[in-house]
């Protein structure tokens, strides 16, 4: 069976309803995120098996995450740890800005090891996905991630990799000196512009920046343009996607659906054209609900965003 294998961590997000500064008595949503699972979570959805490899907590905010991921149908390889699951809080400050922090040090996530990949799994993948979170965690998550990826990449398994810079976890020299050796032995990766930049950084514009990625190695290149759509070049050829219009309501998780999008299909083994459709389809989806990945479509719901005449 062809299944995606994913490593990362997932947080619990502890979210403000009302809008303006915390005070006491705020009522805070608690919620799941993590950019891996999301993806996990997303190619679930639309029928692909997914796996979903990590380290949580041994107490009952672990269990809630197992259980909300096998929920989803989404097979777990995870360590108990007893160290607490992290915690993102986002603090909805205004209408249409939020202000996030995380707590993930010295978390169960950030204790992940390569002792945690699991060999056999990840060299029978059809795919294995990655982002530029997990390094960012610390020292043991980084080797577990190359492990992930020297496995894959002996096996000849296609390494996927999404940048996703988070400046809260780390400077942008520092993730440029980790990710690039990763990006180098990946086969498609993701970016936004600023992404892009981030990794070569004499380019600029997707076109440039696609073609500088795939200079590096990697047969592909995804450069996200939000309202813009995306720009490809995948094995040499170029494409371009427009971004399904909506009203955005939540644009957090827009990556991670995209992502999930295209490898989903991938998976499926369709055509260019097609993944990068699905692709801008769970883009769509993610910003127009709320929450990282609750508004991810089952694919029966793929053509809920494309006609707008079902009165
Ligand atoms: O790039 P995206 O907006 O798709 O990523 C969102 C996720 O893992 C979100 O779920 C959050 O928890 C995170 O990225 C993160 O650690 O920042
Ligand atoms: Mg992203």
């Amino acid at each position: 069976q062809r299944y995606l294998v994913t490593v990362g961590e997932v947080l619990a997000v502890l979210a403000g309803s009302d809008t303006g500064p915390l005070a006491v008595g705020s009522d805070l949503r608690l919620g799941l995120a993590g950019a891996e699972s999301n993806v996990a979570v997303g190619v679930s959805r639309l029928g692909g098996s997914a796996v979903w490899v990590g380290r949580v907590s041994d107490d009952s905010l672990g269990d809630l995450i197992l259980r909300e991921l096998r929920a989803e149908g989404v097979t777990t390889v995870a360590a108990r740890d007893p160290a607490p699951t992290s915690l993102l809080l986002r603090e909805r400050r205004t209408a249409t800005h939020s202000r996030t922090r995380y707590y993930r040090t010295r978390t169960a996530g950030s204790r992940l090891s390569p002792e945690d990949i699991p060999e056999a799994l990840v060299a029978g993948a059809a795919a294995l996905h990655i982002t530029g979170i997990t390094p960012a965690l610390g020292e043991g998550p980084s080797r577990a991630v190359t492990r992930a990826v020297d496995i894959a990449v002996a096996a000849g398994v296609p390494v996927s990799l999404d940048i996703n810079y988070r400046s809260l976890l780390w400077g942008e020299a520092e993730a440029r000196r980790t990710l690039l050796p990763l990006l180098r032995r990946s086969d498609l990766v993701f970016a936004g512009p600023y992404e892009g930049r981030l990794m070569t950084p004499d380019a600029d514009g997707p076109e440039e920046l696609a073609k500088a990625v795939c200079d590096l190695g990697p047969s592909g290149a995804v450069i996200k343009l939000g309202a813009e759509g995306a720009y490809a070049l995948l094995d040499g050829r170029p494409y371009r996607q427009p971004a399904v219009p909506v009203t955005v309501l939540d644009s957090v998780g827009a990556g991670d659906a995209f992502a999930a999008g295209y490898l989903a299909e991938l998976l499926a083994g369709e055509p260019p054209e097609r993944r990068l459709r699905t692709a801008a389809l769970l883009g769509a989806f993610a910003v127009s609900t709320t929450g990282d990945w609750e508004g991810l479509p089952r694919r029966f719901e793929l053509g809920l965003l494309e006609h707008h005449d079902d009165i």
